[in-house]
């Protein structure tokens, strides 16, 4: 039994930021019925494809654990089929334009008419507001949600993160509320609305840095390395380079190898209560005491040299050496991994976090598995449907259509042109 067997899903998302939350859900054991438009399906099958014809690891990685029924909703008996799809299933996940739903003739009074029951959540760009209407990709949100503004370093421009907080972020947080929504209709009966706007989704994970701009008012932000660099402080907050961000000063620094390893480096963070084993690590055991060094507060202007000194040590260490050496004090230190570290990790495999999956076209490929580990709900990942691989078996035994009935329904499951031709 998993933790959410039972509850169907009526996935109609696409692109990165709604298959996330619906794969979340299927790996937490819901029934995910992903809808897409016939001939192409979801877009990314064919964006960035390795493999020609081949579904793009784009789309794999987004939809594990998912069925898949082609439909074409805009023709009267695919429209009919969604009817029915909205009737059958506890939750609708779409993250279209604004509008599209509604045009396609599912407002949310609709919805609420064929399914009382039904929560139906979505992912926008924006919240209600002037840009509500926009079309939103990750590194607009990444931008408009104040996480570009405080990326990358004081004297260059602003910059987008690697990590995928726009699309994966909002779809974590989206998961997260269908979760509160469903366990709500346990005890009221009735489903809701639930809405995350990546804007919102990516202020949310800059917390921090709305902390940081209150906290200008009282004076500079002391523990940002510009501080200890006698840089002036402007009216809102700067970007901090490789900054910790918390009370404890980290920077990224060379390892041995840096000159030809792009990746040999580690981000080290100074924490006040083992600063005396710092200091004795990297060889300047009378920093513990003299009144330079031995404070917090007498190091922060001085982070910079500090650093530097730091690096001394670390460039005469590999990443993982100084690990095991910082480690064995408890001072906090982290490894740059490259992604080609992080592929080949025999941990992250042993947990299922790096999961190898066979797929009947591409073979065997490297996905990231479920991240969020219950003990009493393991997830099992699966290989993504392929196109439409889903769409009688659905019609079937989850709407309860005949095998004539599926016969008629075949047109609106059909790419318009293959209609066109069969006319
Ligand atoms: N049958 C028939 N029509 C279908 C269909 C189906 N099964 N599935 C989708 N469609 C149609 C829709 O009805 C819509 O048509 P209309 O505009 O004529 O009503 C169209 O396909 C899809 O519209 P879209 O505007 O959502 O798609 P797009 O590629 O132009 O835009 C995106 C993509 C992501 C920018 C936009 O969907 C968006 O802003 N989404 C919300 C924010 C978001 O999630 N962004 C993250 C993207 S990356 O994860």
């Amino acid at each position: 039994m998993r933790a959410l067997e039972g509850v169907r899903i009526l996935d109609f998302t696409h692109v990165q930021s709604g298959p996330t939350c619906t794969q979340l859900l299927a790996w937490f054991g819901a029934d995910v019925i992903k809808v897409e438009r016939p001939g192409t399906g979801d877009i990314t099958r064919g964006q960035l494809q390795d493999i020609p014809k081949v579904d793009s690891l784009y789309f794999t990685m987004l939809n594990h654990n998912k069925r898949s029924i082609t439909l074409d909703t805009k023709h009267p008996k695919g429209n009919e089929v969604l009817e029915r799809l909205i009737g059958a299933c506890d939750v609708l996940v779409e993250n279209f334009a604004p509008g599209v739903l509604d045009r396609m003739g599912f407002p949310w009074e609709r919805i609420q008419e064929l399914n009382p029951r039904m929560i139906y959540a979505s992912i926008k760009g924006f919240g209600p507001g002037p840009y509500e209407d926009c079309k939103v990709y990750e590194n607009v949100a990444q931008c408009a949600g104040g996480s570009a503004s405080t990326t990358g370093f004081d004297d260059g421009p602003p910059l987008v993160t690697g990590a995928q907080i726009g699309d994966s972020g909002t779809g974590l947080h989206l998961a997260l509320g269908i979760v509160a929504a469903l366990y709500q209709r346990g005890r009221t009966g009735r489903g809701q609305k639930v809405l995350a706007a990546m804007q919102d989704g990516v202020l949310n994970l800059c917390r921090v840095k709305l902390r940081d701009q209150q906290r200008l008012k009282a004076g500079p932000l002391t523990e940002y390395s510009q501080y200890g660099q006698n840089i002036p402080f402007g009216d809102t907050v700067p970007r901090a380079g490789n900054d910790s961000g918390g009370g404890q000063p980290g920077w990224i620094l060379k390892c041995k190898g840096w000159e030809t390893d792009p990746n040999a480096y580690i981000y080290f963070i100074t924490q006040a209560p083992v600063w005396e084993k710092i200091c004795d690590v990297i060889g300047e055991p009378e920093w513990k005491s003299h009144p330079d060094y031995a404070t917090p507060k007498a190091r922060l202007p001085r982070l910079k040299a500090i650093f530097d000194r730091i690096q001394q040590w670390t460039m005469t260490k590999t990443k993982f050496e100084a690990m095991e050496i910082l480690n064995r004090d408890d001072i906090p230190c982290g490894p740059i991994l490259s992604m080609k570290e992080l592929a080949e990790d025999q941990s992250l495999r042993a947990t299922g976090t790096v999961v190898e999956v066979d797929h009947p076209t591409r073979g065997k490929y490297l996905t990231v598995g479920n991240p969020i580990k219950l003990s009493a709900s393991p997830a099992d990942v699966k290989r993504s449907p392929l196109l439409g691989e889903h769409t009688d078996e659905i019609l079937r035994d989850v709407l309860g259509y005949s095998g004539d009935e599926i016969a008629t329904i075949r047109e609106a499951t059909q790419p318009a042109q293959k209609r066109v031709a069969a006319e």
